[in-house]
């Protein structure tokens, strides 16, 4: 599929530090520890209804991340999916009379114009589930050499208990496990099954659903091991990390991880399992299948600068979970004007000591709220008191730009 313009990134003068992020799996603040190239996938959109902001802030927390590793003197591989045929597009299509196709093509695009606007980093590698399923046929035939996937009617299950390590990403309990899987997409208590935790590799046809013919039968694939064909086609095993909102904990990245390290014999899947917290709008995870949405793309149609949005974004930390409200955009929106006024002035105070604060807390599991804090700082002292360094408004701008994403000019 094609990606989307890159916007350009400003070299700042030294360098950012090792970049430290909480990784699910160990539990801790760990370093990330890339080679030349970093290597990250991010999971994607189910392109069903149009980007919300629990989405931006998500993919925005990964921009974030590939920023700082950038700053940092690396350059990044970066890979996306598009999760353009599943049971919600399916169900969309239904309940409005158009064709699955027509939709998941038409919310990508609005997907991509809500990146640009934002100044989102674009994957080298953008790819489809549809155009994916020759890689996923191949992944599933090596499970099955390995003899971890068995039948029911044609549905091609994983035998999770083929996996010594399974439930190394999430670490819940039985339990919680068998609940989540009920809740996002899973069928714990379909008889014939194994384990009620098994995984659908392959959806056999069903009447009226789109199907293709392959060497696993007439089917679609299921939804791990998309992401896990994709992965390994582009980065390979033990890439940096493996990103996606804290709803993708479980089952998702665990059942990722699952899959790829039967099939592979390698561990790990990923080195770092980094989740973002939940957006909340009226007090629940926005959602969309909850309809308590703020687009991306509505309010830009309402002319409210993506710039803003973008830092309402970064005010908050990745890991907890928030709220939208309509005063967060407002104070994101003076903010930024007063941003704007600092980057303007003819000269300020020196901005190299608060370029190393954002770089410390941003190296520090990425707390964009402290950075922010910091830049505030420099601008309220820069418009209360003045300063005679000609460099520092257009450093600040560029700071902004490099490691926030936050365009000023
Ligand atoms: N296509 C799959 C991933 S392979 C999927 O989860 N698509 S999605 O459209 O439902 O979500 C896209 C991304 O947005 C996921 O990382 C998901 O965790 C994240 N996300 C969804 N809702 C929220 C929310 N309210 N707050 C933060 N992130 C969210
Ligand atoms: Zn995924």
């Amino acid at each position: 599929m094609d990606s989307w313009e890159a916007p350009d990134v400003p070299r700042l003068p030294g360098a950012g530090r090792p970049l430290r992020l909480y990784d699910s799996a160990t539990q801790q603040i760990r370093p990330t520890s890339p080679g030349p190239e970093a290597r990250i996938y991010v999971c994607g959109i189910t392109p069903y209804d149009a980007t919300h902001m629990g989405h931006a802030a998500t993919y925005i927390a990964f921009d974030l991340v590939q920023r700082a590793w950038l700053d940092a003197g690396h350059s990044v591989f970066y890979v996306q999916n598009v999760t353009d045929i599943d049971d919600p597009l399916l169900e969309r299509a239904a309940a409005t009379g158009q064709d699955w196709r027509d939709i998941a093509q038409r919310e990508t695009q609005l997907f991509r114009t809500d990146m640009v606007a934002l100044r989102a980093l674009p994957p080298r590698e953008y790819i489809g589930a549809v155009e994916s399923i020759p890689s996923v046929v191949r992944c599933v035939q090596e499970l099955q050499r390995r003899g971890c996937v068995y039948s029911i009617d044609g549905d091609l299950y994983f035998d999770v208990s083929s996996d010594p390590m399974f439930g190394e990403v999430s670490h819940y309990d039985l339990e919680e496990m068998t609940a989540l899987f009920a809740e996002r997409g899973g069928d714990p208590l379909r008889s014939g099954k194994r384990h009620g935790l098994d995984p659908l590799l392959w959806r056999a046809a069903r009447p009226e659903e789109p199907a293709w013919d392959t060497e696993l039968g007439h089917g679609r694939p299921g939804w791990h091991i998309e992401c896990v064909a994709i992965a390994l086609d582009t980065l390979g095993m033990a890439f940096d990390v493996q990103g996606g909102g804290s709803d993708l904990l479980f089952p998702h990245h665990e059942m990722g991880a699952a899959h790829a390290e039967v099939m592979t014999g390698e561990w790990p899947y990923a080195r770092h399992y980094v989740h973002t917290g939940m957006v909340g709008l009226g007090g629940e995870k926005m959602s969309k299948s909850l309809g308590n949405l703020v687009f991306v793309s509505r309010l830009r149609e309402e002319g409210i600068d993506p710039m803003a949005i973008r830092l309402t974004l970064v005010g908050h930390h990745y890991r907890g979970g928030w709220e939208w409200t309509d005063d967060g955009l407002a104070q994101a929106q003076k903010r930024l004007a007063l941003w704007r006024d600092g980057a303007a002035l003819a000269s300020g105070p020196s901005f190299d000591a608060t370029l190393e604060r954002m770089r410390e807390v941003l190296a520090d599991d990425l707390d964009s709220p402290r950075a922010v804090a910091a830049v505030d700082r420099w601008v309220d002292d820069a418009l209360a008191r003045g300063g005679r360094d000609e460099q520092a408004p257009a450093l600040m701008a560029a700071a902004c730009d490099a490691l926030l994403g936050v365009r000023l000019g």
